[in-house]
Formats: C-alpha cells, structure tokens, sequence
C-alpha cells in the first residue's frame, strides 16, 4: 500500500483557516467578495505553507547525515503547473478538493486559474523537470538549481496567421504561490574588472579577480514534492537584483548617476529567457545570466557543504554537480577560481576536486546549438575565468601531445580553444576534458557522441562518455493528465504503478481482451472529446472524435520536419480533389509549436499551416475529411490535454538530428501509436513495443550520412514523384492565400534550392506510404485498440524514475535518504 506521508498530517480545518487568513491577510479580501483568482492564490499560499516545512525538515535532515546529493544545474526548468501536481504527490488531491468545495470552491476551476511557469523552452527544460519530480519520488538527495526569469518562454498568438510574441509575466501582479523568498541565502556575484598578481604572506605567488561590479542574486525556493513521500526538494532559482552602489569604480570616480545607470542594465540579468531551442545566440547578456547562474548556485553549494561542517578537501565525495549541457559550463572555472585563489589550495588539489565533482549531458549533435563564447568577451567580463580555461587547456594540450605526438591537427580538433580570427571556447570541449562523466540521451545519440562528435576523446578518456536514456514522470504525464487511463490501468495492476511503472507490464496480457479494448478505446474517445471541446471553445472548429487525431506537438525546427507533414497534408488534400478514387479515413492533424522569434524559415512553417488550415476546414469538397488545427501557444498545460486525446504520434525528425525526444514517450504512454525514423529514443521504443506496434519510415543515420556524401539532389525526389510535384507546386499557388501567390513559396524553395540538410524530400514518398499504412490498419479498430494498449503497457522504460536510478547507479553514485 502507497505510505502517504502526508495524507497523515492533513488537517481540514486548520487548512480551511489558513486559505481564509491568506484570502484576508495576504491578498486583502473576504470569502463573500474574492475572485476565483484569489481563492486559487489564497489555497496556494496554504499548500506552500505546508510544503515549506517539510521542505525545511529534508534539508535538515539531509545536512545532519551528511547525505551525498546531486546539485542540477540548468538555465531551463519548464515545471508547468505545480498545484494539481503537488496535490497529486501531497497525497492530498481528495482532501483539499473536499475542503474547497466546503468554501464554496470548485477545485478544477481554482486549478484553471494559474499560469504555466515556463521556464524553458522545451525539451531540454521539460527534462530537467521530469528529474527533478523523480528525485523527490524517489529520495535521492537533490537541490535544482535555476533561474528566476521575470518573463519566461513568449505568449505565442497568431495575427493573420503569423507568429506574434507577447511577453509571458508568469508571476502575474501577485507572484507565484508557491516560490518562497531565502533571503538568508542571497550572494554576490562579481563581474568585470582585472586579474593582479600578488605574493601572500608565506611568500607565495598568489593570482586574484578585481572586479568592477557586483550584482546581488535572491533565492526563491519552488518545492518539489516527492510523490507519496515527505521528503521535499528545493528548486532553487536565483534572481539577480542590483543593489547601488553598484558600478565600483564609476562610483568612487564620483559618477553617482552612470553607476545608477550600470545598476540598471544589471537589474536586466534575469529578466527574460533566451527563446531558442537548439540554438546558441551568443549574447553578451547570456554569458552574463550564465555566469550569474553558476556562481550563486556554486556558492550555496559550498555554503551548504561547509555549514554542514564538511571540509573542501571532502567536496566531491559529498557533491556531484551535473551540467545539463553546456549552459552551466562556467561553473567549472568558477569552481576552480574559487578553490585556487580563496582555498589556496594550488592547481593539483583543486584540479581533483573539481573534475571529480562535475558531470556534463550532452543534448544535441546539432552545430548551430554547440556553444562557443568569443576569448575577448570572457576575457572582459570574466578575467580570472579565462585565465583558468586557458590553463586547462595548455595543460590538456600536454596530455594530447603525449597520446598523439606531434598531431596538430588532433590538437587543433580537441583543443577548448578553437584558433581563427576571433578566438572561441568551445564549452563542450571544456566539459568533456573537466568532468568525470559525459552522457549523450538516448543510445542512438550517445554512440554519434562517440563516434562522431568526440571520437578522440572517447580515446583519451576511455568509458568517460556513456548513455543515459531520457524518461518522463508518470506522475504529470499519466496520472495527472489523464484520469480515465489511470483508473483503468489501476484496476488491472494496483494503484502504485505511478512510482513502479514496471507494473504497467501487467496490462500486456490484456491486450487481447475484448472487453479492455473496448474500455480502453472509451477512455481514449472521452480524452479526445475532452480536447475537441477545448478547440469548438477556445478556437472556434468543429471537430469529429471519430477521426483520427493525428497530433505533431515540439518546438518548430526544420530539424523536426514539421514541413514534411505539411507536405503530406498538402498531398491529401491534393488527391482528395483530383483522385476519385482516393478514399481515407477522416483524419484531423493538429500541431503546437513555438518558432523562436528569430527564425524565419520556423516562422514561415507556421504560418504555411495556418494558411493551409483555414482553407482545408472551410472547404466543403473536403466532405470533413481532413482537419488542421494549429494550437496557440502551445505549454505544459494544453500538453496535458493533447498527449492523452492523440492516436497518432508524429516523431519524424531527420535520423541523427533528435538526440532523444521525450515528447514520443507521453504519447505512446497514453495509447498513440508512433509514425517515426530512427532517430532519438524511438529507436528504443521500437526496441520495447515490437516493429509491429510502432510505424518506422525513413532513412537510417548512415543513410542520410551516405546521401549527404554523394550529393543529396532534391530535384531527383521532384522529377521522380507527382504527389510530392503537386504537393510542392500548391505552395506556389494562391490556394490558401487567395489572391496573394507566392506567400507560401519560400518553404518550397528552402526545399528545391536551399540545401535542404535535412532531407525532406527523401523521406516523403516513405512517409506517404506509412500513412497510408495507418490510415488502414485504424480501420480495424480491435487491432489498433490491441496496439494502443500495448504502447502503453511496454513503456516502463521511459519512466524518468528509471532514467534517474541510471544517473544515481552509474554515474553520480548516490544513495536514496528517506524523511
Ligand atoms: O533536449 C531534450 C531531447 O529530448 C531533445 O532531443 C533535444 O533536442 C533537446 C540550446 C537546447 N537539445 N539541446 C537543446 C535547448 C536550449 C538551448 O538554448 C539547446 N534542447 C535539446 C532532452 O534531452
């Protein structure tokens, strides 16, 4: 039986008067005149105060036995909502639903009312929450370490079809619930200046940062609560505030207001999210919202660790800091600086502290998201820093010119600091050569790691680079956000499969049951009602639950091929007009997805399938057959609505470009079949749910690598196949933007002419036939009703619990403590 911990502790009435003294005290109304809103706020703020205390309690606990923890550190932390799911871990979801509605209060509405945290802008941010939920369900010692944007990822509306950005004030005028103030816990962060050399009292050369400025950083604590446990982890976000006087030397020069000033464009630290997915901008304030990240995050580390009464000389058996890609990477030199030139304790020493301490994840292959900062704005911003990376690597450069003597070109590969007429650091080469461990996300990405990324690393530091496979909480992504299949699969295997989800097996032998599937089906049908009364509401489209919900959700990147379902769209709609003979089932495709602002081609897409949408689902020739909807803004809380509503799963990225997905995971967890390449953490669904359960279409890596080589020639693709002609030549055409030809030209010509790197071409008529293939075997509703459930009962692999017992097994060595 589930323990539920803090089922125990709940007391009705005096919750009742903490939500009636938050309604009063803090938000300065009364039960007869408050809004929704404030309910929602005042019951959050009474969930926080419970929260709290045993988040103060586990990190008692946890400094008294001196427990080894995991220190995540990353720019992105996409939560989501936090109060049904802390409810939901709470134990306390019956409780508190029944104690609103003696209030007066629906607790499903008071949950509408608050705004997603967004703190991230996809994949890579939404894993960092998925492992944080699974180190509090599963009691490995963890603190999350992150920002406090003051706006996170845009409010995405469409204006005539094209992406407009709203900024997304996620705190609202009230601030957030459930995120609690440390202010004990502030530091400062230094920045600018110069480096000075100096002998110290024992005669020693000594190096030490003069810096010229300081900003202050603020701790707020977001709990996170471990599922069915007490324990109660701190996501720690640190928000930078300028506290004049501010630029020191403008100060003491008597320039009062240039400093105010300087103290200003500080106050700027963390204010906004870069918006880019698998991108590196390579701003000057980024290093600095870096920076600021690490160095307060590495100082509470080393506050913690000493006031737990531990030496430095003990760091990194007591702390594992891991790197959730690059981002973080200046914790590194921080570290190092801190060690050298506050410890003293000389580079050795502080070198095996330091690389014994820090693990890096490598997520993308992708060129363009490898993170490189020019030498000069290191150099300005951060003088020591670059002094200690330039000593890394000469001393790296040593080690290579033993294994490859004389090798410049080996040198020139593997060297942190690439040559050229601007000096960059490489941050992933900085990573790979500081930290113990190096992990790619899927086994597909972390064998291109190896091979093509970082051959020779892989050889100068044998078993250094490994796999941990990406998982997603069960928790948010089967319980919380589909209560119809969670009731089902308890009935069948007992209710603690949302911590077990090994359990979930037990469905496998019901597969074939009649009357399950018939269960099954029902429940996915309610989900899909659930969503096509969402869109009737909020967008105005009628929608047949009858149809085959289609559903392609991520961020937009030519990468993901969203314009590769487009085209298939396009065909459709081509043959339902002009072949007679073409029959299909109806099919409603919908998409989500955010294009960072600057991306044209992204935003391009978007609008091509709006365009396309308002046409295909006005035009009475259609018979209703084909549907698109495009949903706006696309977050963690429509997310919840769609994952559980889909049949079909679009995982179609050019093979080697996806290092894992996660989103591919929910849906088969939920019951949709995938349409996928080889590409990512597919490949390992594949591997668990049999060919049969899952429709794998495309190139392979090698091929698309082979294709490459031999000069990949989009026209050939053209010439060769009329469907893809005619889909292509629509773009051309004023079909959807009547009046106005061309609008839509630029995808096909990115396509034709562009150098398309991602292939779409090469993949349609494979994509085409695979569709096909779908669109008949869903004709049979009890074979697809038996896949369906097989996806879901085969899927305990992608729990990001067992993602999390990898890390703590293999490379952080960590042991759970319970409360
Ligand atoms: O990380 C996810 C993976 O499942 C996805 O396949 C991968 O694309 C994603 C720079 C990134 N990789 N790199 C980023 C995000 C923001 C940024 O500024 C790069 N995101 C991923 C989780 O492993």
């Amino acid at each position: 039986m589930p323990k539920n911990g803090q089922t125990q502790q709940f007391n009705k009435a005096a919750f009742q008067a903490a939500v009636e003294k938050h309604l009063t005290t803090t938000y300065a109304t009364t039960d007869e005149t408050a809004s929704t809103r404030s309910w929602y706020l005042a019951m959050g703020k009474a969930l926080a105060e419970i929260s709290t205390g045993n988040l103060l309690a586990t990190e008692k606990n946890l400094a008294e036995q001196k427990a080894r923890s995991v220190n995540y550190l990353s720019l992105e932390f996409l939560i989501g909502r936090l109060t049904g799911n802390n409810l939901i871990s709470m134990g306390l979801y019956e409780n508190v639903a029944e104690a609103m509605e003696e209030m007066g209060q629906n607790l499903t509405d008071l949950l509408e009312e608050e705004r997603d945290p967004a703190l991230g802008n996809g994949g890579l941010g939404r894993l960092a929450a998925c492992f944080m939920d699974s180190l509090a369900a599963q009691e490995y010692p963890a603190v999350g370490y992150g920002l406090h944007y003051e706006y996170g990822l845009f409010r995405q509306s469409f204006v005539d079809g094209r992406q407009v950005e709203a900024p997304d004030a996620w705190r609202g005028i009230e601030g957030y619930p459930w995120e609690v103030l440390r202010p004990e816990l502030s530091q400062q962060v230094s920045l600018y200046g110069h480096v000075e050399g100096y002998t110290d009292e024992n005669g020693v050369e000594c190096r030490r940062w003069v810096p010229a400025m300081s900003v202050e950083g603020v701790a707020w604590d977001l709990p996170i609560v471990g599922y069915d446990n007490k324990s109660v982890y701190p996501l720690r976000l640190w928000e930078c505030r300028s506290n004049a006087p501010f630029n020191l030397a403008r100060f003491n020069d008597g320039d009062y207001v240039g400093a105010q000033y300087s103290a200003l464009e500080a106050g700027n630290v963390t204010k906004v999210l870069y918006p880019n997915d698998n991108h590196d901008q390579g701003k000057a304030l980024r290093l600095m919202q870096q920076y600021f990240h690490c160095a307060c995050s590495v100082a509470d580390i080393l506050r913690r660790h000493e006031a737990a009464g531990n030496t430095i000389e003990s760091l990194s058996k007591l702390e594992t800091i891991q790197l959730n890609d690059t981002h973080p990477t200046i914790a590194i030199p921080e570290l190092m600086r801190i060690l050298l030139d506050e410890y003293k304790l000389g580079w050795e020493k502080a070198w095996e502290i330091s690389s014994k301490t820090f693990a890096y994840t490598n997520h993308t292959l992708l060129p363009e998201a490898l993170e490189t900062w020019s030498e000069a704005l290191i150099h300005q911003m951060l003088p020591r820093h670059m002094e200690i990376i330039f000593e890394i690597n000469h001393r790296f450069m040593k080690q290579v010119e033993q294994t490859w003597p004389s090798n410049n070109e080996v040198k020139r590969k593997l060297s942190i600091i690439q040559e050229g007429p601007q000096r960059m650091v490489r941050m992933a080469n900085l990573c790979v050569v500081s930290t113990y461990a190096v992990n790619g996300v899927a086994a597909l990405h972390s064998e291109l790691v190896k091979r093509d990324l970082f051959p020779e690393f892989n050889e100068i530091f044998p078993g250094r680079l490994t796999n941990v496979t990406n998982g997603v909480t069960p928790r948010r992504w089967i319980k919380y956000c589909n209560p119809g299949l969670s009731a089902l699969i308890s009935e069948k295997v007992g209710n603690d499969w949302p911590a077990n989800l090994e359990k979930i097996a037990g469905l496998e032998k019901f597969a074939d049951d009649a009357a399950f599937q018939k269960r099954y089906m029902a429940v996915k049908k309610e989900n899909k009602q659930r969503l096509a009364d969402w869109v009737e509401e909020n967008m105005g489209i009628e929608l047949d639950t009858d149809a085959i919900f289609d559903i392609q959700i991520k961020r937009l990147h030519e990468y993901k091929r969203q314009h590769l379902n487009l085209l298939n769209i396009l065909a459709l709609y081509h043959r339902l007009l002009n072949d007679p003979t073409f029959d299909m089932h109806p099919r409603v495709f919908f998409f989500g997805a955010k294009a960072a602002p600057g991306y044209a081609l992204a935003k391009d897409i978007i609008f091509a399938i709006n365009k396309v949408a308002e046409k295909v689902n006005n035009d009475p020739r259609l018979g209703g057959k084909l549907k698109v909807v495009f949903i706006p803004d696309y977050r963690v809380s429509l997310a919840e609505i769609l994952f559980p509503a889909a049949d079909v799963s679009e995982q179609i990225s050019t093979a080697g470009k996806e290092a894992s997905g996660t989103g591919n995971m929910k849906f088969a967890m939920n019951g949709a079949l995938t349409i996928g390449t080889m590409d990512g953490a597919n490949v390992e669904m594949r591997e668990e749910v049999g060919d049969e359960n899952i429709f794998i279409f495309g190139l392979l890596v090698d091929e698309v690598q082979k294709l490459k080589q031999e000069g990949y020639d989009p026209y050939r693709y053209y010439h060769a196949d009329s469907l893809l002609r005619a889909a292509l030549d629509l773009l051309e055409t004023d079909e959807f933007t009547p009046g106005n030809p061309g609008q839509l030209a630029a995808i096909r010509h990115n396509l034709l002419e562009g150098g398309d790197p991602y292939l779409v071409l090469a993949d349609f008529a494979d994509y085409v036939k695979t569709q096909e293939k779908i669109d008949a075997e869903y004709r049979d509703q009890k074979t697809w009703a038996r896949k369906a459930i097989l996806n879901t009962a085969l899927m305990s692999k992608f729990s990001s619990d067992r993602s999390i017992r990898d890390y703590a097994n293999n490379i952080w060595k960590l042991e759970p403590v319970s409360l």
